[in-house]
């Protein structure tokens, strides 16, 4: 459970509780930089499966893929909710598959190839801003396991495309030994033949997670700064130059560029809100408000932000100085907890860490971690006790108060990283607190009460579009719940309309939502597309609860790529189902209002 805790904790940029908790703030002024979220639609340019083909195949099959073309000249495409149509099994296959071992739509990301264009996401004001010319050279580091290739090559090529080649010295790929046969074979042809020279592979005989990885990333490195992603982003527009000032002006600085989202389901990019690194005493990582003071200068919303902690797969820092402040902990195995420790580093040993809100980088954000450790070991814990021991001092006991079975776990050696404390002249974790995150709450007899103002970022409900019964054509059934439409986990089948019962009533909204009773909204399984829909608790993020209504009366679900149908249209259960779209009656619907 806790293990999920952390998951969702790292991988979900800004859950709906959590920023409707802060509905209630009021507004000190100062609006919110922009909407929030705002969705954008992925236009895409060149890529290995090109538009006209699907055009045709739009014109065979009966979709509607390739019909928002705008300018055929460019290329690029608004946002289609029908990116992930299935046509055949094969496409079922590569969707279900990737699900399974990406935990997002590989059908969507193969699609759309190594390149494409993002939106612009940065303050317009940064757009003004101008960079030194002698800004020194990065190495940018990605280190993957088991990735799809698709995106780890559009994360390649998103770098390549948008970085000038002076500033890029070079980037290398640190293979952690993944287990995938493209990965293994077709990648290594592909770097040797289609990248420049400047593109680096390194493999590692056996798999040693994402912090040794990187440790040996940046042994091969030779720029002055190295820049770490993770192999599933995408850089924006003048993402570089922005992360790199900073550095020149102060070896010491690290920077973090804002985390855009790309939703997992269907791989759009939107834009973050500027947010700032915490933790809480479980020891995983959150995003915070920015605390206004933070925000009042001239510069108003494109200056650097303190942050008390980074997310961890993003920032750039100088090469020599990395070295100088221990790297990372080679104790710390495959995932979890690096972060916090390097981020404490950071702060307590003289350096600083900043967000720099404009340079932007999107990044997949998934529902789940795709593989585990070796061994099965939570590794997370291990990390976090060595992260506790070494940096913590007497407030490790905060987080053994939350995870007592941990205090006797062995958690090796850490002489070296005590020494590297006492080397560098490390303050105290206590000063860390009072000075870099005095919003954290520490509870026993010294716990201090004031709360920071934040800025009021009110999450809007998503507007109605629309309120009735969803009427089958060819049964003239209404669909309704199973069940009881409160129930959790119901499938829906289509009944007898009855205009009087709530209980028909659905709402759709501007997320594509459908909402039975004002209560759950209708959702599909993740990672098996055959499986029936049902009822389930609104998690706003779309993907499995994301539905269009499209030609022929259709009714598709985004993150399955298939059409809403009854299993058999003269049977009185009315099941209902998902299938391949085909325009046939039993996939035919009406919302009546
Ligand atoms: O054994 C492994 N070997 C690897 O090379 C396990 C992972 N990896 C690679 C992996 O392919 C990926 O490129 O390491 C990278 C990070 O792994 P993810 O993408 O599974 O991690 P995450 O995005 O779920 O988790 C966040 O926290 C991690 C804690 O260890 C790392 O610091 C990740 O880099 C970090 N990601 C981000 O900060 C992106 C923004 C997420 C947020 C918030
Ligand atoms: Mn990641």
């Amino acid at each position: 459970y806790s293990n999920l805790l952390a998951l969702v904790a790292t991988s979900l940029p800004l859950p709906r509780e959590e920023t409707q908790s802060f509905k209630n703030v009021p507004i000190k002024g100062l609006e919110p930089q922009r909407p929030f979220p705002k969705k954008f639609y992925p236009r895409f340019t060149r890529g290995p499966v090109h538009i006209p083909e699907l055009q045709q195949k739009e014109n065979k099959i009966g979709n509607s893929l390739g019909n928002h073309i705008q300018d055929p000249v460019k290329r690029e495409v608004e946002f289609s909710p029908e990116m992930g149509m299935i046509f055949n099994e094969e496409d079922q296959e590569v969707r279900d598959l990737g699900y399974q071992k990406h935990a997002f739509n590989m059908l969507i990301s193969n699609r759309l190839g190594y390149h494409r264009e993002v939106p612009d996401t940065r303050d317009a004001k940064c757009r003004e801003k101008s960079y030194p010319a002698d800004l020194p050279s990065a190495s940018v580091v990605i280190c993957f396991y088991n990735e799809a290739l698709s995106a780890l090559l559009r994360t390649v090529h998103s770098v390549l495309d948008r970085t000038p080649a002076h500033l890029l010295h070079e980037i290398i790929l640190v293979d952690d030994n993944s287990e995938l046969a493209d990965l293994k074979k077709d990648l290594g042809e592909y770097v040797k033949t289609q990248l420049p020279k400047t593109t680096k592979l390194v493999r590692n005989e056996k798999r040693e997670g994402l912090i040794r990885g990187r440790m040996i990333g940046a042994s091969h490195a030779t720029g002055k700064v190295l820049v770490f992603l993770d192999s599933h982003c995408e850089v924006n527009e003048m993402w570089l130059q922005p992360l790199l000032t900073p550095i020149r002006e102060d070896h010491r600085t690290v920077v973090c560029p804002v985390i855009d989202i790309i939703s997992a389901d269907t791989l759009t990019y939107s834009s973050s809100p500027v947010v700032r690194g915490g933790f809480n005493w479980g020891l995983h990582f959150k995003w915070d408000l920015v605390p206004l003071a933070e925000l009042e200068g001239p510069e108003g919303a494109t200056a650097p932000i303190k942050s008390p902690t980074m997310a961890g797969g993003l920032f750039a820092m100088d090469r020599e100085y990395f070295n100088e402040l221990g790297q990372y902990d080679s104790g710390m195995d495959i995932w979890g907890g690096e972060n916090l420790e390097i981020s404490f580093r950071i702060w307590m040993c003289g350096g600083r860490l900043l967000i720099i809100p404009c340079s932007r980088v999107g990044h997949i954000f998934r529902k789940r971690r795709p593989y585990g450790s070796p061994g099965g070991q939570d590794t997370m814990a291990h990390n976090s006790l060595r992260l506790a021991h070494v940096w913590m001092d007497e407030y490790k006991e905060q987080y053994f108060a939350l995870r007592p079975e941990l205090r006797m776990r062995n958690y090796g050696n850490i002489t070296d990283r005590v020494e590297l404390r006492k080397r560098l002249n490390c303050k105290s974790f206590k000063w860390y607190l009072d000075n870099i995150y005095p919003e954290m709450q520490i509870s026993g007899p010294n716990a201090k009460a004031p709360q920071p103002v934040f800025i009021n970022r009110a999450q809007k409900r998503p507007k109605i579009i629309q309120r009735g019964r969803l009427y089958h054509l060819q049964t003239n059934k209404c669909l309704v719940a199973q069940g009881h439409p409160s129930q959790k986990g119901g499938l829906v089948v289509v009944r007898e309309c009855d205009y009087n019962d709530q209980n028909q009533v659905w709402i759709y909204n501007e997320d594509h939502e459908l909402i039975l009773n004002n209560l759950l909204c209708l959702d599909v399984s993740e990672t098996r597309s055959s499986d029936p829909p049902r009822l389930m608790k609104c998690h706003g993020s779309g993907g499995s609860q994301q539905w269009t209504f499209g030609k022929n009366n259709r009714l598709y679900q985004v993150s399955v790529g298939q059409c809403l149908k009854v299993v058999d249209p003269l049977s009185h259960k009315g099941y209902v189902t998902v299938a391949i779209c085909d325009g046939s009656l039993p996939q035919q619907w009406h919302f009546e209002s």
